[in-house]
């Protein structure tokens, strides 16, 4: 028996139609080992690294999975490559971006893959959708809640938007 593990994925645009590119990545993220299970809220969110570009549209997903870790990681890379995604500035502009920002309890290092994703206890555009889905769940390295992360990022400026996208296939 694989064992099915519980998996963040952290969503983001800022290129073209935002919401559209949300919910077509999300549409193609479904497949045979995968089930999704929850999607956050939708934030609107300040960049962040890059400042001089334009604002996110952010949310945080909740899957099922018996995919392995590098197996996940060539979905995602392969639905952003399908909507369009260039890689042009590090940190600039994207139609979509899909991190893996929690993997179960797993601790990854390696050249390909970082979980936890390294910069997502300081990033209020994950943390807040995280804490709608799991405020209790601990980060694995840091031991801390999400929600006591929240609190080190309430400077950092987003605004939750009416959008809602559903788990449930259409
Ligand atoms: N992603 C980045 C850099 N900066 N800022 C916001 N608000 N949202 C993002 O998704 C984001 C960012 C690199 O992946
Ligand atoms: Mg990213
Ligand atoms: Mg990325």
């Amino acid at each position: 028996m694989i064992e099915w593990k519980t998996v963040y994925l952290s969503l983001g645009s800022n290129v073209g139609d935002r919401e559209a590119n949300l919910r077509q990545a999300i549409d193609l993220l479904r497949a045979p080992r995968l089930v999704l299970k929850r999607v956050s809220p939708v934030y609107e969110t300040d960049p962040l690294d890059v400042k001089d570009q334009p604002r996110f549209l952010n949310l945080v997903v909740e899957i099922e999975t018996d995919l392995f870790p590098m197996m996940l990681l060539s979905h995602v890379q392969r639905i952003e490559q399908a909507l369009g995604r260039q890689r042009l500035i590090d940190k600039g502009p994207r139609t979509i971006d899909i991190d893996i920002l929690l993997f179960a309890k797993s601790i990854i290092q390696s050249q390909k893959l970082a979980v936890p994703h390294p910069r997502m206890h300081e990033r209020r555009f994950v943390l807040e959708p995280m804490v709608e889905l799991a405020p209790e769940l601990r980060h694995p390295v840091i031991k801390r809640t999400m929600a006591e992360l929240r609190k080190s990022t309430l400077s950092q400026t987003l605004r939750k938007t009416d959008i809602h996208i559903c788990a449930a296939p259409a």
